[in-house]
């Protein structure tokens, strides 16, 4: 079943699945007939168990959440188990097989559009068998063949060799009057500091002047083993200063723990916990998270839309709410800008570092290059991305340049040049890292030790390259550009 998960095409139809389904008394009967067989972990039936869409996303950009719930109470109340996800944009689904199976076992109902998307996952998978046909698996075992898929991101690969990103699976929106209430004290933001998609909201954070509205955890740089006894699974390990130094996965090398802030909301001790405790036990288990305290759940796993969502529903806490990162009359521009920069340079250098083919790599390494060109094409003419004012799409390309000569040139083999040798670029790192805030958002060791010591498939032995100097805190003349738009 474990072939449930992936992409599903729109088209397919199958009775098999249909007819297996809507038969809740012959499931419930097999979900009895099974538990002698499951003595460690006896299946119960459940009554009044759905299985369901809960929408996230926003407005025309849908996205759902796959989850089982107890019919009988509030609709927005806490599902039992968050199933897997589902993007009708482009049409992509991903199934926590195990799981789902377990439910479906024990009598729970799966909606009509829930069961459209079953039926073509098992029509597009595992054409030839009906649903009653498949193994039940006791709640153990479903557990154990979920922890055994916990992904990373340098699992998803297509079938060219070429990195290929998934989304990110929460995407609550905190809002005025809406589910989530943008309250002083209510949300913690996990980071790591060397992940560039975290280290923006962490910039927005210190920008916006939120850092007393909004807690935050930071973690150890070097992933470590999540469950060793259970699975392969290597990931984000909190740790305090003082702690123990932790060695790479293969236990190579010995890395301090200065600059993390352990979890005192959870007292997690992995990312993986956090999203366990919300009821994912599939992964990838990503920073940044951001969790709410009240619900006690990960709302958002998003970058983007934290960022967003620092920058314009906390301005009645902000200390600094007259900054505004996606400002209205730049909105279309701003957008505009992030939809090249995202693929060829954010996620374009994960494209060259984590390509399994040469021609992957190269096509990767063409579109960074001839963006970053763009960039500093654009940049000789203007102070910031967009034109005379920092926005959003300024500190997305900033959390990719920072990394870029201490670690993607020689890591992720983007070698054509160093951004110190590209001037407008060059300066345009000084001035936003000499922005306030920014620079509290960076920190070199955690980016450095992070991508040399977490991936023994690319680097085993977990040495750090010493690098060059941190050119980007030298003086410049940004401030004199012209804003030339
Ligand atoms: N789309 C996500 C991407 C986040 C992401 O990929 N984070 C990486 C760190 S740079 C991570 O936590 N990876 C964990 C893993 O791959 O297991 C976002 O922008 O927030």
């Amino acid at each position: 079943m474990a072939s449930l998960q992936g992409s599903l095409t729109a088209r397919s139809s199958s009775i098999a699945f249909k007819s297996a389904v809507s038969s809740t008394q012959a499931l419930r009967a097999a979900a009895v007939s099974v538990q002698p067989r499951c003595a460690a972990a006896p299946l119960v039936v459940e009554n009044g168990v759905r299985i369901r869409f809960t929408r996230m996303g926003r407005k025309k950009l849908p996205f759902y959440r796959i989850v089982a719930v107890d019919s009988r109470v509030r609709r927005d109340g806490a599902p039992l188990e968050y199933l897997g996800w589902y993007d009708p944009l482009k049409k992509e689904a991903n199934l926590n097989a195990p799981a789902i199976k377990k439910w479906l076992s024990v009598g729970a109902q799966p909606s009509d559009t829930v069961g459209a998307l079953l039926k073509k996952a098992m029509k597009t998978r595992r054409p030839q068998r009906t649903y009653h046909s498949v193994r039940v698996m006791s709640t153990e075992a479903a557990a154990g063949a979920a922890a055994a898929k916990a992904r990373t991101a340098l699992d998803e690969m297509g079938t060219k060799g070429e990195f290929a990103r998934k989304e990110s699976v929460y995407r609550h929106w905190i809002r005025k009057g809406g589910e989530f209430e943008p309250e002083a004290g209510r949300y913690h933001l996990y980071v790591s500091l060397a992940c560039p998609w975290a280290s923006r909201c962490v910039a927005a954070l210190n920008m916006k002047g939120l850092t007393d509205v909004i807690g935050l955890s930071v973690t150890h740089p070097t992933w470590q083993r999540t469950r060793p006894d259970q699975d392969e699974h290597c990931g984000w390990a909190f740790a305090a200063p003082g702690d123990a130094p932790l060695s790479s996965p293969t236990g190579h090398g010995s890395f301090g723990c200065d600059g993390c802030i352990p979890d005192t909301v959870n007292g997690a001790k992995f990312v993986r916990d956090l999203y366990e405790k919300s009821g994912d036990t599939f992964g990838k288990y990503t920073v940044p998270v951001l969790w709410d305290k009240q619900k006690g759940c990960i709302i958002n796993n998003e970058s983007s839309e934290i960022l967003r969502m620092f920058n314009s529903e906390f301005n009645h806490v902000a200390a600094n709410p007259g900054l505004d990162l996606y400002p209205e009359d730049l909105r279309a521009r701003i957008d505009a800008v992030n939809d090249w920069v995202y693929p060829n340079i954010n996620n374009g250098v994960y494209r060259c570092g984590f390509a399994t083919s040469q021609e992957a790599y190269e096509q990767a390494f063409g579109e960074l290059f001839s963006a970053l060109d763009k960039c500093e094409e654009i940049l000789g003419r203007q102070r910031y991305i967009v034109g005379d004012r920092l926005t959003e799409a300024d500190i997305r390309l900033f959390h990719t340049l920072i990394r870029f000569d201490h670690v993607y040139v020689s890591y992720f083999k983007t070698n054509r040049n160093f951004i110190h040798e590209m001037p407008n670029l060059r300066g345009y790192v000084c001035d936003l890292f000499q922005t306030p805030g920014v620079a509290a958002s960076v920190n070199l060791d955690h980016i450095k030790v992070h991508y040399h010591t977490s991936h023994p498939k690319l680097n085993y032995y977990a040495i750090v390259p010493v690098g060059g100097p941190e050119w980007w805190r030298e003086p410049h003349d940004r401030a004199q550009r012209s804003a030339k738009q």
